[in-house]
């Protein structure tokens, strides 16, 4: 039997390193991409025996690079049954007069542009196979905004929009297409957030239970082991202390 393969982007940490562990105990061989090249070396010494990986180390927001490598991949790597679209971060949390527009380029490139550019060079070997799933990592500030959020929350309103758009488009090619949309899931996200500010970073899980990384991937397991008829379109989770964007029990 062909083996299976999956490409998770943003492999190096959180909850993209989560889906990468649990679709190697799947089965699926891994094609894992993100900046830390170390880190990615690390993961393949965790996937069970018999699991090749491929590190491809690349900036998501580098079209060229994104183009180059991944549009040359190895016969062997190159039908990808499972495409994650999970790299991305916030950067900073300000009001919109006084946002840094370094800021927002990063979270627009990467976030939006960067999951576009991936898709593009992964989708045409899926309609041309007619087959496939795409996971987009989106967030529940993709579904509401919240104060200071402004541009992350754009970023991730833009992925539903073009998750939607994208199962619309994939329709004809049986390509399933899911979008996961979490509220907080303990992870390196608040430290990106907050540049490197750990102690800030570290009272955004405090108080309450969040998500871990975990939770997110064996949802991801759930969608990849259901029947070829049935599609998780549009999934929200969020810690059960979590409310809404805006409203968490600490403390209780
Ligand atoms: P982490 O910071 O732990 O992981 C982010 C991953 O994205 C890293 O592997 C990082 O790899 C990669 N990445 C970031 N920027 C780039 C880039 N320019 N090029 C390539 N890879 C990049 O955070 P999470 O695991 O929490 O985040 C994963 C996804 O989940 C993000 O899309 C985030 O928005 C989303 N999310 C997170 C939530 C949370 O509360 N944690 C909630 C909802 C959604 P490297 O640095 O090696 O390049
Ligand atoms: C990450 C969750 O609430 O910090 O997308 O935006 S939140």
């Amino acid at each position: 039997m062909e083996r299976k393969i999956a490409l998770i982007t943003g492999a190096s940490s959180g909850i993209g390193k989560a889906c990468a562990l649990i679709l190697a105990k799947n089965g699926y061989d891994l094609i894992v991409t993100g900046r830390r090249k170390e880190r990615l070396e690390e993961l393949k010494k965790e996937v069970p025996e018999g699991i090749e990986v491929l590190p491809l180390i690349f900036d998501v927001r580098d079209k060229e690079a994104v183009f180059q490598i991944l549009g040359n991949l190895p016969d062997r790597w190159k039908n990808i049954d499972v495409l994650i679209n999970n790299a991305g971060n916030a950067h900073g949390l300000d009001p919109i007069q006084t946002g840094d527009t370094q800021d927002w380029d990063a979270m627009m490139d990467i976030n939006v542009k960067g999951l576009l550019y991936v898709s593009k060079a992964i989708i045409p070997g899926m309609t041309e196979r007619k087959s496939g799933t795409i996971i987009n990592i989106g967030s529940i500030a993709g579904k509401e905004v919240y104060p200071n959020g402004n541009v992350y929350c754009g970023s991730k309103h833009a992925v539903d929009a073009i998750t939607k758009g994208m199962r619309i488009d994939l329709n004809p090619f049986g390509i399933k297409v899911i979008g996961i949309h979490p509220g907080l899931v303990e992870t390196e996200f608040s430290l990106v957030r907050f540049k490197g500010d750990s102690e800030r970073a570290e009272k955004v899980y405090q108080g309450y239970q969040p998500l871990l990384a975990q939770d997110i991937a064996e949802i991801v397991e759930f969608c990849v082991n259901r029947p070829a008829h049935v599609v998780l379109a549009d999934i929200v989770v969020l810690p059960t202390a979590q409310a809404s964007a805006t409203l968490v029990n600490k403390n209780a």
